[in-house]
C-alpha cells in the first residue's frame, strides 16, 4: 500500500461521505486506558452522538465508560433489532454512520436482520459486538457465536479484534469504510479480553486499508458520450436510485433533469430524490410503480441509470426489460454495473460528480447545437400519465387504507420523515404521499424486512429531532417491533406511529387472492378464515391498549369522517410517542401491479386493466 493510499484519519464522521459534527479534541498521544475506554474515546473522536444498544455480558466492559461519556448517548432498545434499525433510520434521516452495540452470542445475531437490511439498502452503520475471550474462541463457550463468519456476507466488511492495541485504529476504519465508496454497514467484533486489557489511546490513527480505494471522480470519456447519447436519443429515461440521495445528488439531478428535459423516475429506495411535484417526474417504477413510469422506461431508446441497479422489482422479467434501450449505468460500486442489464456505457464514479460532470458535457453538447428533441416522447408520456393517474376506490361505509396514509401525507407535509413497514402499506406510502425532499421517506427496499418502521422512525426522530416523524406501520409489521415502543416514551423519543390495521397480513393476502384462488391460509391475524372487514371485531392485541402500556399516547379511528381530525390530534402531541390504529379495509389492494415473474409489458392499471397504449398491444 502506497502512503498515499493510508488515509492519515479522521474524524471519519466529517469526511465528504457523511456529515457528524463531533469537534475533535487535541490529538492524544498514547495515553493509557483499557482496550474499552479506547474503544469510547475512538467512537467519541469519530463524532458519535448516538449508540442504540443492548448490554451482556461479553460487552460490559464497553458500558462501563460509557457511564462517563459526556458526548454520547447510549439508548437502550428492547431488542437488538431494534437497535439495528434504529441506527439504519438514524443514518438514513441524517446521511451519519448510525451505530449499534450489542453483546455477543444471541446479542450478535440479533443484529443480523437489520445488518443485512442495512446491507442490501446501503446504509452506513457501524455494529460493535461483545465477543467472548480471545483464548475461549472457538471452545463453543457460553454465548459464543462466530458473528463474524455469520455476517461476512451481509456486510461491507466486517472485523474481529483481539489485541487492544487495534481497537481505536479498526474503529477508525469501520467509520471509513462504512461511510465511504458504495455505504454500507460495517461490523467489528471485539473478544471481552481485548477490551479489558492495558492500552495507550493514540488519535487520530493511520488506516491500514490495502486495497480499499473507492473510485470516485468519472471518466471523462465515458461522460462524453453519455451526453452524446442524451442529445441524441427520442425516448430517454433518467432512472434514479438510492444512490442519488447516498450521495447528495439531488440538486444535481435537478440540474440535469432540467437541462435535459428527460422524464425522471424514482425507485422506493430514491423516493425524495426528486420532488414529486417537478412536471419532469413521472413517479415511482417498478412492481406497484405508475404506468406512467414503468411503460416509459419499457419502451425508451435510452436509460440513464443514476445509483440504481436493476432490482428484479423494477425490472419484471429481465428478459423482456425495457428492449429497445440503451443503457449508461453509473454507480459508485462497479460490481453493479452490467450485473443485471448490459451497460453501453458504464460510468464507475460518485453520483454527485457523475451528475455534475455529465451536465457540463450536456451543455458542452447544447452549445455545439446538438439537443435531444423528446417532443413526441413527452406527448406520449403525458398520455399515459393523464389517462392513468395513481388511484383508488373507497368502499363504502369502510375506512380506506390509502385515504388514511394520502392525508397523513398532507397534513404532516413534505418536512415530516416517513418509515414504514413492508406490505401494501409501504407500497401505498411511497405511491400516496407525495415527497419534496431528501431522506423524508425510510423503509426497508431491499430486504424487505417486517418490523422496519418503529425502530427506524426511532432512530430518525434521534438524528433529526426537530422533524415530525411517522411510522407507517401495517399491524403485522407492528407486531415484529413494537417494543422500541418503550424505548421511545422512556428516552422522549416522540414519534408518531400509524397503524393500518386490516387485520391481516395485507400484501400476502393480496397475493393469495390474485394467485392462490382467494385461498386464505395463515394471512389473518385476528384468527377468522376469510373475514371480510378489518380487525374491528376481535382485538388481539388492542393497539390503543397496547400504546398505553408502553407509556404512548393511543388513538383510533375507524371512520373517514374522523380521518383528519385524529391525525391533527397525534401531531399536536408532542410530549410522548402517538400510535394511532386506524382499522382499514381489508380488501383494499395495491395498484398498479406487474404481477411477479413477468414482463412490465403486463403491467395491470388496477384488477383486469391492462392498459390501452396506442400500439395494439393492450
Ligand atoms: C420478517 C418478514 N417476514 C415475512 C415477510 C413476508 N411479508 C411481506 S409483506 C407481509 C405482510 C405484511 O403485513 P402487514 O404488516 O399487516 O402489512 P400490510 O401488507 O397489511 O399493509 C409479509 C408477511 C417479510 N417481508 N418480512
Amino acid at each position: 500500500m502506497t502512503e498515499q493510499a493510508r488515509p492519515a484519519a479522521p474524524s471519519p464522521q466529517s469526511s465528504a461521505a457523511s456529515h457528524n459534527h463531533g469537534s475533535p479534541r487535541a490529538a492524544t498521544a498514547g495515553t493509557p486506558m483499557s482496550g474499552a475506554q479506547a474503544l469510547i474515546r475512538a467512537l467519541e473522536e469519530s463524532g458519535v452522538d448516538t449508540i442504540f444498544g443492548y448490554p451482556g455480558g461479553a460487552i460490559l466492559p464497553a458500558y462501563d465508560p460509557l457511564l462517563d461519556s459526556d458526548r454520547v448517548r447510549h439508548i437502550l432498545v428492547r431488542h437488538e433489532q431494534g437497535a439495528g434499525h434504529a441506527a439504519t433510520g438514524y443514518a438514513q434521516a441524517t446521511g451519519k454512520v448510525g451505530v449499534c452495540m450489542a453483546t455477543s452470542g444471541p446479542g450478535a445475531t440479533n443484529l443480523v436482520t437489520p445488518i443485512a437490511d442495512a446491507h442490501m439498502d446501503s446504509v452506513p452503520i457501524v455494529a460493535i459486538t461483545g465477543q467472548v475471550n480471545s483464548g475461549a474462541i472457538g471452545t463453543d463457550a457460553f454465548q459464543e457465536a462466530d458473528i463474524v463468519g455469520i455476517t461476512m456476507p451481509i456486510t461491507k466488511h466486517n472485523f474481529l479484534v483481539t489485541d487492544a492495541a487495534d481497537i481505536a485504529r479498526t474503529i477508525a476504519e469501520a467509520f471509513h469504510i462504512a461511510s465511504t465508496g458504495r455505504p454500507g454497514p460495517v461490523l467489528v467484533d471485539i473478544a471481552k479480553d481485548a477490551m479489558q486489557a492495558a492500552t495507550s489511546f493514540r488519535w487520530p490513527v493511520e488506516l491500514d486499508l490495502p486495497g480499499y480505494r473507492p473510485v470516485s471522480k468519472p471518466h471523462a470519456k465515458q461522460i462524453r458520450e453519455a451526453a452524446r447519447m442524451i442529445a441524441e436519443a427520442r425516448r430517454p429515461v433518467l432512472y434514479v436510485g438510492g444512490g442519488v440521495l447516498k450521495a447528495r445528488a439531488t440538486a444535481q439531478l435537478r440540474v440535469l433533469a432540467e437541462l435535459t428535459g428527460a422524464p425522471v423516475v424514482t425507485t422506493l429506495m430514491a423516493r425524495g430524490a426528486f420532488p414529486d411535484s417537478h412536471p419532469l417526474h413521472l413517479g415511482m417504477p417498478g412492481m406497484h410503480g405508475t404506468v406512467a413510469a414503468v411503460t416509459a422506461l419499457q419502451k425508451s431508446d435510452l436509460i440513464i441509470a443514476l445509483g440504481a441497479r436493476f432490482d428484479d422489482r423494477v425490472t419484471g422479467k429481465l428478459s423482456s426489460f425495457a428492449p429497445d434501450a440503451k443503457v449508461v449505468h453509473a454507480d459508485i460500486d462497479p460490481a453493479e454495473i452490467s450485473k443485471n442489464r448490459i451497460a453501453d456505457v458504464p460510468i464507475v464514479g460518485d453520483c454527485a460528480e457523475v451528475i455534475t460532470d455529465l451536465a457540463a458535457a450536456v451543455r458542452a453538447e447544447h452549445a455545439a447545437g446538438r439537443v435531444g428533441d423528446y417532443a413526441a416522447w413527452w406527448s406520449a408520456l403525458e398520455g399515459w400519465r393523464t389517462k392513468y393517474p395513481l388511484g383508488y376506490e373507497s368502499v363504502k361505509g369502510t375506512l380506506a387504507p390509502q385515504y388514511v396514509i394520502e392525508r397523513i401525507g398532507k397534513i404532516a407535509g413534505p418536512e415530516a420523515i416517513y418509515a414504514t413497514g413492508v406490505g401494501q402499506h409501504q407500497m401505498w406510502a411511497a405511491q400516496f404521499i407525495g415527497y419534496e425532499n431528501p431522506g423524508t421517506f425510510l423503509n426497508s427496499g431491499g430486504a424487505g424486512t417486517m418490523g422496519y418502521a418503529v425502530p427506524a422512525a426511532m432512530g430518525a426522530k434521534v438524528g433529526r429531532p426537530e422533524a415530525t416523524v411517522w411510522a407507517i406501520d401495517g399491524d403485522g409489521c407492528f407486531q415484529m417491533t413494537n417494543q422500541e415502543l418503550a424505548t421511545c416514551a422512556i428516552n422522549d423519543i416522540p414519534i408518531k406511529v400509524a397503524v393500518i390495521n386490516n387485520g391481516t397480513l395485507g400484501m400476502v393476502r393480496q397475493w393469495q387472492t390474485l394467485f392462490y384462488n382467494q385461498r386464505y391460509s395463515n394471512t389473518s391475524l385476528d384468527g377468522r378464515a376469510g373475514a371480510s372487514s378489518g380487525g374491528s371485531q376481535r382485538r388481539i392485541p388492542d393497539f390503543v391498549k397496547l400504546a398505553d402500556a408502553h407509556g404512548c399516547i393511543g388513538l383510533r379511528c375507524e371512520s373517514p369522517d374522523q380521518v383528519d381530525a385524529t391525525i391533527e390530534k397525534a401531531m399536536a402531541i408532542n410530549d410522548a410517542p402517538v400510535v394511532v390504529d386506524f382499522v382499514v379495509h381489508q380488501d383494499a389492494m395495491v395498484w398498479p401491479m406487474v404481477p411477479a415473474g413477468l414482463s412490465n409489458d403486463e403491467i395491470l392499471a388496477a384488477r383486469g386493466q391492462r392498459p390501452d397504449f396506442g400500439d395494439g398491444e393492450e
